[in-house]
């Protein structure tokens, strides 16, 4: 018999407070960005959101395939983690953070080639587009097995003070893979060794289907970091300007010896999961509270009352923005794919006809 289930099951998570509050609000003027920050982080969000939503594009019209999953909603937390960071300090971003790969000088080129799996791309066509990496650009490539990468970026941190070198590392998981396990191990490691890691939460109301109101019992998953002894705090993860600040604190921290931060940076998932889903499983009402946090529209709110952009500028930049994408799109997708022979390199072993598969002895010896 089919389960019958009430209308508003799942409870979905409560809406934002309406109107949002000014950008900024409750930081004092000597912790604001300057005017040239500020626009030069706008540069990288708005870059970020075209990017994604030219992907988007892209898929529909089957010239990207595969998973697509855009950090449309989450620029201000992409790019405000990682835009206070220093060259040497090391970002291990994941599936939402276009915004940081963009920060840290990728290309639109570059990211195209990645997703059009093009020979001449960081991986060599052989990954999917979300893996970007990039090399020298002290950026970790992600692999999509979710909280995996906190004990790498805990690693990162670790080796780098064995090696002397003065870097920080940030971070960043999702609501759902927070309740994984290396979320606790990762976590726990870094605060008793008092290593300088920002974990941020990117924490989007919904892990695919699966609202936060199903995910976690605490009030606020910042709660957590008392446990671990270290320091955590919330964050409009759609106020740039409050992202920036608490990553600039996180970093100060941690480089006087402090140890981690655990930052909950509250968003929303402002598309399905990935593009083949359609999230008809969000309440309408939810995703209409939630635009009026568009992370790039309250920005350039800002820009326009401080007069440090006109809303003709605004659409300007937009503009040109499209026309540099419209050719990196163009120059990527008539580059070649990786040849055959290439495509299987470093993928599956060469086949020799002598190889026989190991047993397992010739690792742990014979047990007789
Ligand atoms: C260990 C593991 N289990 C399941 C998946 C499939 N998966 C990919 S993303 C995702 C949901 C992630 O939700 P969340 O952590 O909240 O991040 P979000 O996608 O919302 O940013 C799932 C279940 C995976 N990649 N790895
Ligand atoms: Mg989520």
């Amino acid at each position: 018999m089919p389960r019958r289930m009430s209308a508003d099951y799942p409870p979905h998570p409560a809406p934002p407070v309406l109107p949002p509050p000014p950008l900024g609000a409750s930081l004092p003027a000597e912790r604001w960005p300057s005017p040239d920050e500020l626009l030069a982080i706008h540069r990288s969000m708005l870059r970020a959101r075209l990017v994604e939503e030219r992907i988007v594009e892209l898929y529909r019209q089957n010239r990207i395939t595969g998973g697509c999953y855009s950090g449309i909603g989450n620029e201000a937390t992409a790019v405000g983690i990682a835009f206070p960071m220093h060259n040497e300090d090391v970002l291990v971003p994941t599936h939402r953070d276009m915004g940081a790969h963009l920060v840290r000088g990728h290309s639109a080129l570059e990211v195209f080639r990645q997703y059009f799996k093009r020979a001449s791309s960081q991986t060599g066509g052989k990954d999917s587009g979300l893996h970007l990496g990039r090399e020298g650009s002290n950026i970790v490539g992600m692999i999509s097995h979710l909280a995996h990468m906190l004990p790498v970026a805990v690693g990162v941190a670790l080796a780098e003070r064995q090696k002397g070198n003065p870097a920080f590392v940030v971070t960043t998981v999702g609501d759902g893979a927070s309740s994984l396990g290396d979320f606790h191990e990762s976590l726990n490691f870094a605060a008793v060794q008092k290593l300088p890691v920002l974990f941020v939460i990117e924490n989007n109301q919904y892990a695919y289907s699966t609202p936060i109101t199903l995910q976690y019992a605490c009030e606020r998953l910042s709660d957590r970091a008392k446990g671990y002894g270290m320091f955590g705090e919330d964050v409009d993860g759609t106020d740039v300007v409050l992202v920036v600040d608490a990553a600039r604190r996180a970093r100060e921290r941690g480089m006087r010896g402090e140890g981690p931060t655990l930052l909950n940076a509250v968003t929303m998932r402002m598309r399905g999961h990935s593009e083949h889903d359609d999230f008809k499983y969000v309440p309408k009402a939810l995703f209409e509270a939630w635009s009026a946090y568009d992370p790039l529209l309250r920005l350039e709110k800002r820009l326009v009352e401080q007069h440090l952009a006109t809303t003709a500028d605004l659409e300007r930049w937009r503009e040109a923005l499209g026309i540099e994408l419209d050719r990196a799109v163009d120059e990527a997708w008539a580059e070649p794919e990786p040849a055959g022979a290439e495509a299987a390199r470093d993928v599956y072993r060469r086949w020799d006809e002598s190889w026989t598969p190991p047993t397992g002895a010739e690792r742990w010896g014979s047990s007789s």
